[in-house]
């Protein structure tokens, strides 16, 4: 039913653009040189819809048998382009052979909807409780780890463990980056490790918005992967110092989940691509698992609501599987987002209709939320297995309601509630930088401190500055790590 369709490699001089002879193409890597720094770097990009081929695209719509694809890196128009490889699949859309599963065992939440907030009781589709007490605990240091490192990432250039008070001269003289989705993208990324590691998954992470690549940046560097591909950035107090200097900083990497991020095929900036790029990953690799988080406001792109029908092309049989997380944290920015606005029975009805089973993992309490994410990622991958298991063992190909998950955590979770008397946690103003004044005003810088000292980093980090050993424990072992999947790291950009 899908056959792999050729692929070739061509030298595209300046500002032109490829004609290529396919209907659906699935992966494009990019060679390019960036006008500004003439650094010669690899992209991949893997596209699988017709909407990503829209982005790529600037004559042709998709279904016609030709289609143009023009470049865009960093939001620069890149005009350096050295080759293009392109690798396409035909696909004829899955038609009779395919199952739609009916009746779907989803609950739904909406009933409490007009009297609960994210901060009421944590609400889960799935009410197991798979984590120990020693787990429960490790998780949250392990988070908490993770949110120390964002802070750091975004604030310090100096002092990286605090182990002096906190000074004007630490912090980096001019603050960029986001705080808002780190949390929610790091407690996902660390519940899938969990699960990476019981289940011995193949998996790897997209992060749609890239914005938040804190979060997930955070967690490279405490599995290690982080100082493993650029060791400058080591596991001690002087990496540490180097790592956060770098983020968001001149000579240093963008704010974003950019090309020499380890464990990136998918930078985010331009949003709604997150689902598109995940399934071109897994097509034709049927061991892979794509854990791709969505955001709110990504969702509201054109490009990723009709991506969302991806799944009609997936093949249990040959195909790996896509774990969307739809990250419910309200805002886009400074706006309100839709999903996040409409009833559940809505919300439902919509992931529903495009052919998924959502399941909801709601609130902002540390230890129930972690129970929740930890039983239902896992429900997850068991129902993504027993899929595949199902069709691998039958041969017969169907197309499952594959499971998806709806978080909705409060924006810039775990930071102050309220600063100057305004809403900070649970608000936009935590999208960007949270404490804008710091460099100004000592008491911000103080709040600033006694924040960071709140996830207690002379705990989480040994003498040397390394994560201890029981919650480097949690991460998978070298080779295993998402941030070190193939998929995301055979073609590197470390040249
Ligand atoms: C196609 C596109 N439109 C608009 C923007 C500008 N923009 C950057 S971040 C953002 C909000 C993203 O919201 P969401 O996906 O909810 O991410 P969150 O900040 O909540 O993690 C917008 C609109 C963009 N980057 N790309
Ligand atoms: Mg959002």
């Amino acid at each position: 039913m899908l056959a792999r369709g050729g692929s070739f490699c061509c030298r595209q001089p300046p500002g032109q653009q490829l004609a290529i002879d396919h209907h659906l193409l699935t992966q494009v890597t990019i060679c390019y040189d960036l006008p500004l720094t003439v650094h010669r770097r690899i992209v991949v990009a893997q596209i699988a819809s017709p909407a990503v081929i829209c982005r790529h695209n600037a004559s042709s719509v998709p279904g016609l048998p030709c289609c143009a694809v023009g470049l865009r890196v960093n939001r620069r128009r890149c005009t350096h382009v050295a080759a293009i490889s392109l690798y396409a699949r035909r696909v004829s859309a899955p038609t009779t052979t395919f199952d739609m599963a009916t009746d779907l065992p989803v609950r739904s939440l909406t009933d409490e909807q007009g009297t609960w907030s994210v901060y009421g009781k944590t609400r889960t589709t799935i009410d197991e409780q798979p984590l120990s007490e020693d787990e429960l605990r490790k998780t949250t240091e392990y988070f908490h780890a993770s949110l120390y490192l964002c802070l750091g990432m975004l604030y310090l250039k100096q002092n990286p463990l605090l182990r002096e008070p906190l000074k004007k001269e630490h912090i980096k003289p001019r603050l960029l980056g986001h705080w808002g989705s780190d949390a929610g993208q790091s407690f996902t990324y660390i519940h899938m490790n969990r699960l990476v590691k019981k289940y011995d998954l193949d998996a790897f992470v997209i992060s749609g918005p890239g914005h938040g690549a804190p979060g997930l940046i955070s967690n490279f560097y405490l599995e290690g992967t982080y100082s493993d591909f650029y060791p400058s950035k080591g596991e001690d107090a002087e990496g540490m110092q180097a790592f956060f200097k770098q983020f968001s900083f001149p000579g240093g990497v963008g704010s974003h989940m950019t090309p020499e991020t380890p464990g990136s095929i998918h930078e985010g900036g331009e949003l709604g691509y997150s689902l598109s790029h995940a399934f071109g990953a897994v097509y034709d690799h049927p061991k892979t698992i794509a854990l791709t988080i969505v955001g709110d406001g990504e969702s509201e792109t054109g490009p990723l609501a009709t991506s969302w029908h991806s799944n009609k092309f997936l093949n249990p049989i040959t195909d790996g599987a896509v774990l969307p997380v739809l990250h419910l944290n309200g805002y886009k920015i400074n706006n309100p987002t839709i999903l996040a606005r409409i009833s559940e029975v809505e919300l439902v009805a919509l992931m529903k209709g495009y052919g998924w089973t959502p399941y909801f993992v709601e609130g902002s309490d540390l230890d129930t939320m972690h129970q929740a994410m930890a039983g239902t990622l896992e429900h997850c991958v068991k129902e993504i297995r027993k899929y595949q298991k199902e069709a691998r063992e039958s041969g017969k190909v169907f197309r499952p309601h594959w499971p998806m998950i709806v978080l909705r955590s409060p924006k810039g979770w775990t930071a102050p509630r309220k600063v100057d008397g305004h809403y900070l946690e649970g608000f936009w103003r935590a999208h960007q930088i949270p404490l804008t004044k710091v460099l100004n005003d000592p008491e911000q810088l103080g709040m600033l401190e006694k924040w960071m000292r709140s996830y207690n980093p002379e705990k989480l980090f040994g003498k040397e500055g390394k994560l201890i050993p029981e919650l480097r424990e949690l991460a998978p072992a070298k080779g295993k790590r998402m941030g070190m999947s193939d998929h995301c790291c055979r073609i590197g950009v470390r040249q």
